[in-house]
């Protein structure tokens, strides 16, 4: 889905956008051509909500003037712009909650971002919050010692909010730039593991009331308009502010994006594209449309 990966894609994505890039050089455009924007964009999982608002959108723009191929191009990437908020500007000291379903990324993701930090020349605690599973420590530990970060770890079966307690307690006594907090991973219907991360949400704000605190949930990009769901129920309990959307380098679809960022007002922070640790990267608005709608 995006240009530095272009060569995983599969076929039939690239023949979608392919089919799009070229559309805004053919002729007429007239009800047809947006009949088969219409399907275009449905094939990009872009979801039945948001294209009928930017055919709605484009047909209203036909009307009121006549438009060249190129002009109804440039409507439509300032339209989608528009659906997408625009990240917030990160203040230090800086509280990272991550929270999203099992295997969608969240410690792979924590393991590079903590990476990235330190690489910018941050003092950087890591707090395993996940305390279901020992091979979810061992995983996080591994990352921290790959990047030279610190990591605090609770007890087995500890309770993950008192173990983010101490976290909290370490940050604000080392004064840390970053804290970066591991959740362990759950269905948004499990309505005690929701709360439990409410909970943890609490602790944090009465440990470090004066912190910036992210709440970040994790989305797999091969779930596509699953990721909506998700998204809403995790927003009802803990109330994010961001998104970051992993596995990009998969054959997954990105439209649905657009969905949850413009319903939940929710910019998209930071998308990861591989395993490696350097597969991670700020979410550009521009780029991401531009590569929705070109080959
Ligand atoms: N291809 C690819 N795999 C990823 C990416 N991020 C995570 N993974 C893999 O997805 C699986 C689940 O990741 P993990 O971080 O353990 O998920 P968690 O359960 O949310 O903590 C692991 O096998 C990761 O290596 C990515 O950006 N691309
Ligand atoms: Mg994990």
């Amino acid at each position: 889905m995006f240009g530095f990966i272009k060569e995983k894609l599969n076929k039939a994505y690239q023949a979608v956008t392919k089919k799009l890039a070229s559309l805004f050089t053919s002729k007429p455009i007239d009800q047809a051509w947006l009949e088969e924007l219409k399907v275009i964009l449905l094939a990009a999982d872009t979801g039945p909500i948001i294209t009928n608002k930017i055919i709605t959108y484009l047909t209203k723009q036909m009307k009121a003037q006549s438009l060249s191929g190129q002009q109804v191009h440039d409507l439509l990437v300032a339209y989608l712009q528009s659906l997408l908020p625009p990240p917030g500007t990160e203040q230090q000291p800086i509280i990272s909650l991550i929270v999203g379903i099992n295997g969608s990324g969240k410690t792979t993701f924590i393991g590079k971002l903590a990476h990235k930090y330190a690489h910018d020349g941050k003092k950087v605690l890591v707090v395993a919050g996940d305390t279901f599973r020992a091979a979810a420590t061992d995983q996080l530990a591994a990352w921290t010692t790959q990047s030279g970060t610190s990591i605090h770890i609770g007890k087995p079966n500890q309770d993950p909010s008192s173990v983010v307690f101490e976290g909290c307690a370490q940050f604000a006594e080392n004064k840390f730039d970053h804290l970066i907090i591991d959740t362990a991973g759950r269905l948004q219907t499990k309505t005690h593991l929701m709360q439990e991360l409410a909970k943890i949400k609490r602790t944090i704000h009465k440990r470090l009331p004066e912190a910036t605190i992210h709440t970040w949930l994790v989305l797999d990009s091969m779930l596509g308009q699953n990721c909506i769901a998700q998204a809403r129920q995790f927003h009802e309990t803990t109330k994010l502010t961001g998104l970051v959307l992993t596995k990009c380098d998969g054959t997954g679809k990105a439209g649905f994006l657009l969905n949850i960022s413009h319903e939940l007002s929710l910019p998209i922070v930071y998308i990861t594209f591989g395993e490696q640790v350097d597969a991670l990267a700020s979410f550009d608005s521009n780029r991401f449309i531009e590569e929705l709608l070109k080959s």
